[in-house]
């Protein structure tokens, strides 16, 4: 599996100054939960062992320590993976169920990848919510997102808005994808996007960027879930990629890459997206504060035209930078890469 053909698409659809105290709590949970057994976000990143391989799918015994038990929230009670921000609609194998001991599985049961993507969809939902979408800004891709699991047997995954489909397909080609936390909310990350802006990537830079900030919330969602970023912060996927990279740092993509626009263009849109990912990623940086470059990132979202140019998004993502107070930082960050000529 070449690093080229590993796509994580988006078909169809696409592919203020505020002070750190005015965010939004951290929302509290609803509904039913119980306990799950998942990947923290996946097992090279938590255990800092990039010698880590696929195995074919086997629960080895280096593994073990990468398995973490959390609380699975938001459950409808249904003794299903079925809540308020995700639902496994299908799957291959047998359907999770809790019966009484709650989620816990290992990576060689199929039902153990079932629990990551409601887990980690669940996850990315609240740590929206908990940066004030849906409080005190409007509200980011709350709606129940579908996941079929295991069932692509391709080295890949997808999103996908087809009628009455909200659906995120991850795919068991190689590791399997949805036992990579990084994987699922880069698709996630395209279900926020076509939420913001119905549509979204209809053009090359615009799926570049889709891309992009697929990768770009992958990292800082599972930084800020895991509250560690000790271990190559800036590599997407680690552990999907032991797969189809040589190593010894096995990336899918980078977030704080050299790329610069336009010399660097070669009209693919995951090679592409890697020059606005490190945009995101520096102004990140020269802001110093995660949470508010993150609110400033996704508000600026609303404003982006389906088919923006990598030009207009960044001078509408500055304008929102403007208001929370952070101008300077977004527009040296994208001014570096090249965006602004
Ligand atoms: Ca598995
Ligand atoms: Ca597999
Ligand atoms: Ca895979
Ligand atoms: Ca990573
Ligand atoms: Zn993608």
């Amino acid at each position: 599996m070449t690093r080229t053909a590993k796509l994580l698409v988006a078909v169809a659809a696409t592919c203020a100054a505020l002070p750190a105290a005015a965010d939004a709590a951290k929302p509290t949970p609803t509904g039913a939960t119980a306990p799950g057994q998942v990947f923290f976000p996946n097992p090279v990143q938590s255990l800092g062992d990039g010698t880590l391989s696929d195995q074919k799918d086997a629960n080895y015994a280096a593994l073990a320590a990468a398995y973490e038990r959390k609380t699975l929230t938001n459950l409808d009670g249904s003794g299903t993976l079925t809540g308020t921000y995700a639902r496994v609609e299908s799957e291959t194998g047998t359907p999770a169920r809790n019966t009484g001991s709650g989620f816990i599985y290992t990576r060689d049961q199929d039902q153990f990848e079932q629990v990551m993507g409601y887990y980690w969809i669940t996850q990315a939902q609240l740590y929206i919510q908990s940066l004030g979408f849906g409080s005190t800004l409007p509200a980011v891709n709350k709606r129940q997102q579908l996941l079929r699991i295991d069932q692509y047997g391709g080295d890949n995954s997808f999103y996908r808005n087809g009628t009455k489909k909200l659906t995120i397909t991850l795919g068991k080609g190689g590791v399997d994808d949805a036992e990579d936390a990084e994987v699922i909310v880069h698709e996630y990350g395209h279900s926020v996007q076509d939420d913001q802006v119905p549509g979204f990537g209809s053009t090359l830079e615009a799926g570049a960027i889709g891309e992009a900030f697929g990768d770009y919330l992958a990292v800082t969602v599972t930084s800020a879930v895991t509250g560690e970023t000790a271990f190559d912060e800036p590599c997407v996927a680690d552990w999907d990629a032991v797969s189809y990279t040589a190593g010894p740092s096995h990336c899918l993509r980078r977030i704080d890459g050299e790329k610069h626009y336009p010399e660097d263009v070669v009209n693919r849109v995951h090679a592409d997206g890697e020059m606005w990912s490190a945009a995101l990623h520096r102004a990140r940086g020269l802001v110093g504060n995660t949470r508010l470059a993150d609110k400033v990132i996704i508000a600026a979202q609303f404003g982006f035209a389906p088919g923006t140019s990598f030009r207009a998004a960044a001078l509408q993502t500055i304008r929102t930078a403007a208001s929370y107070g952070v101008e300077a930082q977004f527009r040296r960050a994208f001014t570096e890469r090249g965006f602004l000529g």
